[in-house]
């Protein structure tokens, strides 16, 4: 991170189209804790945060639960706002493109790009993806889109074009001579690469619908929801605003130090963004750094794919501190990383309760117990070579701390403070404090003095470097050990040997609660209340279509339309349980060479693995669907399609008079192999 005074960190502004998840709290936490910790450094910090509330996917959104765009805007971004109150994250502002000071900036943007020679009206004709709210480079009408693998849409209308075509070479030369430009490497790379492979320039309006900025003096037209969205990072710092007082932030904070943003929208970070400040003449910011999916069942968490996690469950069992560590400690920043209510527990278990909740609780029990609640004295003649070691371990983690966060190594920075937590718990064991405090002279009494403003110095120092990761209990571990108010502390200061003699503790009392299997059965239970609720909630706000995408119902897909049905059109319960419906999961996906509409999948029954070749390649991407679970007709009699094996069919609602399939799925977990009734 860079060294001046100011730091400006953002996070993506998030679609209102869906409800808050922990893939959103993640990257939110992220920059929370970066933010906290570079106030602790003395910088002067701006975290920004918001909602992207204007494009198609909102509208029609907003037209599936029956009002108006604006209204539903307001109702999600709410929801976005109040969780971040409820998690008491320290944003300095939260943005959404709706306020007219967003407007007014992106107005002006649009003016100062046109007026400098790089937008210019011309017609296009494409596919649009909505749900990326991005042109495809696919020519076929209906075509799946090769980022997400639904339908696109052709879109024909007479646009404002940006000259993309023309950065092709100022993106390169900024991306080489600034090699943390974009981080981490993995991700520079993909970004270099396909610059190199060719820029064509850009539609930045849309006439086909309402919902978005008008383009000044060309109202019909509304602005790309990209270029609306991104210029968010200058818009909440007061640029377009005539007033040159609400510029004062802009001129503070701009350009933003980190952007911090999921691997999913790197093109539009640091291909797109870039473009538009050179082009305006706007300083770029410092870097983009782009993390790793949050994965649940093995696929990326999202509504979409009704496999989400919500905050509010962990918040309301094991705190907002336990989530916060989990995200920082369980996910090594920049990879994927998976959520489990398992893997939580155990780590809350593991390195909070037993952890640095152990450490705090005994340390300070026995100084209240055998010191009347005053740090003792560590007289030198009492000292050996291990506290000694203690002392030197806590130098060294202070400063491998400090590199590794910096480095956005967060997991590896709190494993080395674990480090020790660890080495000073074992060092309580090792020297049974509680026994020599038994013995009654003067050596033993400073012996145990040594031991407990070792481990009381030691505890400080570990509460001070994870507070911006932990805040709300290392606060009150801060005012157990009679320190005050944290959020006081230079962080750039400490050092061992710091601990006040004689500070009068606090009330101790445990900081972390205890968490067991019932926990996690808890959380899985209101994880389903939730989900149940929401459901229903869509269900009745919803249209057919919208519901269908909800909870598909069966359909077969890869299958010509079944057989005609008894004039009646009923079957008996008796005919339904001839068919054989059960959950697989698919392990592998891919292209049927020849044959545009086919997918050969695997998929894992349970006991056996079935080869299926589905009809759904239009819609799904091979790479989007490994993971997944989905519903198949597993006694279907096996049948060739282009010379492969059907072993069973997949089933999916069929949407539009092109029969676009949707996947059945569960919006709870289910087992392999399960039999649907
Ligand atoms: O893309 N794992 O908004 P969005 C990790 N409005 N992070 C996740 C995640 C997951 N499973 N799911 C979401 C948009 N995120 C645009 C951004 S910015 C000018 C406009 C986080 O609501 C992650 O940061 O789809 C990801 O990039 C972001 O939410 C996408 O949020």
């Amino acid at each position: 991170m860079d060294n001046s005074s100011k730091f400006y960190i953002t996070t993506p502004i998030y679609y209102v189209n869906a409800r808050p998840h922990i893939g959103h709290t993640y990257t939110t936490v992220v920059c929370d804790t970066v933010a906290r910790r570079q106030r602790m450094m003395g910088f002067d910090t701006w975290f920004l945060t918001g909602t992207d509330e204007h494009g198609q996917k909102i509208e029609r959104s907003a037209t599936a639960a029956g009002c108006s765009p604006k209204e539903f805007a307001d109702r999600v971004s709410a929801e976005f706002r109040q969780l971040w109150d409820r998690m008491k994250l320290s944003y300095d502002d939260f943005i959404r493109t709706t306020e007219p000071r967003h407007v007014r900036g992106v107005q002006q943007l649009f003016t100062q790009l046109k007026e400098r020679g790089y937008i210019y009206k011309g017609s296009y004709s494409g596919q649009y993806c909505v749900f990326d709210e991005l042109y495809v480079d696919v020519s076929e009408p209906g075509a799946a889109c090769p980022e997400c693998g639904r339908p696109t849409e052709t879109v024909k209308e007479e646009n404002y074009f940006f000259k993309l075509s023309a950065m092709e070479e100022p993106l390169l030369k900024l991306y080489s001579e600034k090699p943390n430009f974009i981080r981490p490497e993995a991700r520079r790379n993909e970004v270099i690469a396909f610059v190199r492979s060719g820029l064509r320039d850009l539609s930045v309006s849309r006439t086909t619908f309402t919902w978005g900025i008008p383009v000044p003096e060309d109202e019909q037209h509304v602005i790309y929801v990209w270029l609306d969205a991104l210029a968010n990072y200058i818009t909440a710092l007061g640029y377009g605003s005539g007033n040159p007082k609400d510029q004062v932030k802009l001129a503070r904070y701009w350009p933003a130090d980190v952007h911090m943003i999921g691997k999913e929208i790197v093109r539009f970070h640091c291909v797109y963004w870039p473009a538009f400040l050179l082009a305006a003449g706007i300083p770029l910011p410092k870097s983009i750094v782009a993390h790793g999916w949050l994965l649940f069942e093995e696929s990326k968490m999202s509504k979409s794919r009704g496999n989400i996690v919500r905050s509010e469950t962990i918040l309301d069992t094991l705190g907002a501190d336990t989530l916060r560590y989990f995200l920082m400690r369980e996910i090594v920043f920049g990879n994927d990383g998976s959520f489990s209510f398992d893997a939580l527990v155990q780590r809350f278990n593991a390195d909070l309760a037993n952890g640095l909740g152990n450490l705090s609780s005994r340390t300070l029990s026995m100084i209240t117990r055998y010191f009347e609640g005053e740090i003792p004295y560590p007289s030198a003649g009492a000292r050996d070579g291990s506290d000694e070691a203690i002392a030197e371990l806590a130098g060294k983690t202070i400063s491998e701390f400090h590199a590794q966060f910096e480095q956005f190594q967060f997991s590896r920075a709190l494993e080395t403070t674990w480090g020790l937590v660890a080495a000073v718990n074992k060092y309580i064991v090792e020297h049974e404090p509680w026994a020599i405090a038994e013995k009654d002279d003067q050596d033993s009494r400073a012996r145990l003095a040594t031991i407990l403003h070792t481990s009381a110095e030691a505890l400080r120092i570990v509460t001070a470097l994870v507070h911006p990761v932990i805040p709300e209990s290392t606060a009150r571990i801060w005012e157990q050990l009679g320190l005050g108010d944290i959020r006081k502390l230079d962080l750039r200061n400490l050092a061992w040997g710091q601990l006040p003699l004689h500070t009068k503790l606090g009330k101790v009392e445990a900081v972390f609660p205890r968490a067991d299997k019932s926990t996690i059965e808890r959380m899985q239970q209101m994880e389903q209340e939730r989900v149940a609720q929401g459901t229903a909630a869509v269900a009745a706000e919803t249209t057919p279509e919208a519901r269908a995408e909800v909870a598909p119902p069966p359909a077969p897909a890869a299958e010509p339309p079944a057989a005609s049905a008894p004039s009646s059109n009923t079957i008996t319960i008796d005919d339904f349980a001839r068919v054989e419906l059960r959950v697989a999961q698919v392990k592998v996906a891919e292209k049927v060479k020849g044959a545009d509409k086919l997918l050969r999948l695997e998929v894992d029954l349970g006991n056996e693995t079935r080869q299926i070749v589905a009809g759904i390649a239009k819609a799904y991407a091979p790479e989007i669907l490994i993971g997944r679970k989905v519903v198949i007709v597993a006694n279907l009699a096996p049948r060739k399609l282009r010379g492969l094996e059907s072993q069973g069919m997949i089933v999916a609602a069929s949407l539009g008079e092109e029969g676009v399939p949707v996947l059945a799925g569960f919006l709870e977990d289910v087992p392999v192999g399960a039999r649907l009734k």
